[in-house]
């Protein structure tokens, strides 16, 4: 996750970007530089910061998101304001992202469970103004749990999906130096809540407990620019300890840290499983490598409802096959489908294609972003008309709860529009809960008229 904070104040890169077009231009160059996330961020948290009002914190945000979505951007918002994140996700936002975890907003958790998108729940003790206040810990890896833990709960009640909860420990959030490094050597004591594994997102990056570890012989604190190499170091124990997500400055030392982390996990699984021994909890996120070199076979299914919704769907087959890392196995015949929840909006047109690919699972869902967006597809509406919808239904045979790309797709064996076109190019098919044909003949496919139209561009 590639940090971009819209403010003028920031803990370390307060100013940089706090013109919408250097955010934006961050944002991209972030995504290029391999982030997954970029997340956007309008409110200063560093210690002893004032709050900017709503409509600041908007102002600051709100082109930067609008801008970055269009561009096919993974858009993460950090914001403490149901009102800000309610903006952002209307505006295709994928994650809210709070560091209060709830607390400072009460109507952030209903707005999050309305909007069904991933949320980050971070250990907070209180506003940044005096936050050190409450830095005060017998036992700060099991308060914070525990504390997390009751979070967890209320944002449960509320609606939130436990499915789509992040948890973050909060690292320099109302703790003192002494008190980030317990946390960070015990994420995994932090990220099993009431016997549920949840994934976990570290912020470590240029953080002040890392410039006072280099202190220079007169105690004078490395400066936040001169602190990325230990950041890197806290990223590669962290994915190594299991991190979901690192939220950081400076994004390409950090992806090679992950990459090493995941190689590392994965070395580690080789030779347990060598041994015989259990290894169904070890390096299996969604990024897991394995297979990628070779190719993996993928899933995809295509739609759209507005302009010309033939015309878009070839096209979408054309792009998605010109991503480097795509080939194009197969695709379904058209299908013409009513429109299954969300507001009165026109039929859409469906199909599903499969695809070998030699990217990880994010990758490619930032490759179908990507695509998405270059149809100009805004996410208004949840479940509302767009001109082109590319999910991703399945990746190899791999499982995975990761609130950004839940594998295989979680409402797949609920949407005939999906299934039926599946079956057509491999019948075969199979989800975790049964066959796709014994799933389907579950299912009122009545809404789903094939078409005589072939998608191949070179049937068109
Ligand atoms: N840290 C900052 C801002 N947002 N969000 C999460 N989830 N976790 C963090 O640790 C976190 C955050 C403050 O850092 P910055 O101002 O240097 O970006």
């Amino acid at each position: 996750m590639g940090v971009v904070n819209v403010t003028p104040d920031s803990f370390s890169d307060g100013g940089q970007w706090y013109g919408a077009d250097a955010a934006i231009a961050h944002g991209l160059e972030l995504v290029a530089q391999g982030a997954d996330i970029v997340d956007v961020g309008g409110e200063s948290t560093r210690p002893g910061a004032q709050r900017v009002s709503a409509e600041e914190e908007l102002r600051r945000v709100g082109p930067v998101i609008t801008e970055l979505v269009r561009a096919g951007v993974p858009v993460s918002v950090d914001t403490m304001r149901a009102q800000v994140a309610e903006f952002a996700v209307g505006a295709g936002a994928h994650l809210v992202n709070d560091v209060s975890g709830g607390l400072a907003d009460p109507d952030m958790p209903r707005l999050v469970a309305e909007a069904g998108v991933p949320y980050v729940v971070m250990h907070w003790r209180g506003h940044s103004r005096d936050m050190y206040a409450r830095a005060a810990y017998r036992d700060v890896v099991a308060e914070v749990r525990d504390e997390l833990a009751r979070r967890v709960e209320e944002v449960v009640k509320t609606g939130v999906r436990p499915d789509l909860i992040v948890l973050d420990p909060g690292l320099g959030f109302g703790k003192r130096p002494e008190h980030n490094w317990p946390l960070l050597a015990g994420l995994a004591d932090v990220s099993v809540l009431g016997g549920r594994r949840f994934p976990v997102l570290v912020g470590a990056s240029r953080k002040g407990f890392i410039g006072k570890l280099l202190a220079s012989p007169d105690g004078a604190p490395r400066p936040f620019a001169e602190s990325d190499d230990a950041t890197v170091a806290t990223t590669a124990l962290a994915a190594a300890a299991g991190a979901w997500c690192v939220r950081v400055h400076k994004v390409p030392p950090n992806v090679d840290a992950v990459r090493v982390a995941a190689a590392w996990r994965a070395g580690a699984h080789a030779s347990r499983a060598a041994d015989g021994a259990d290894s169904a909890d070890s390096a299996d996120s969604a990024d897991s490598t394995a297979g990628v070199a070779a190719g993996v076979g993928a899933v995809l299914a295509i739609g759209a409802n507005l302009g010309d919704r033939l015309g878009t769907l070839r096209a979408a087959v054309t792009a998605l096959g010109r991503v480097p890392g795509i080939t194009v196995l197969a695709v379904s015949p058209v299908y013409e489908t009513d429109p299954v929840g969300g507001p009165d909006q026109p039929a859409y047109f469906n199909a599903v294609l499969t695809v070998r690919t030699t990217l990880g699972p994010r990758e490619l869902l930032r490759a179908a972003n990507g695509v998405e967006a270059a149809f100009g597809r805004v996410r208004e509406v949840r479940f509302g008309p767009r001109t082109l919808d590319i999910d991703i239904i399945g990746y190899g045979d791999q499982t995975s709860d990761d609130p950004v790309l839940t594998l295989p797709h979680p409402r797949a064996r609920e949407r005939a529009f999906v299934l039926v076109p599946w079956l057509d190019v491999d019948p075969g098919a199979v989800l975790p809960d049964g066959r796709v044909a014994d799933l389907l003949a579950g299912l009122d496919a009545s809404g789903v008229r094939r078409r005589a139209e072939s998608l191949r561009p070179e049937d068109s």
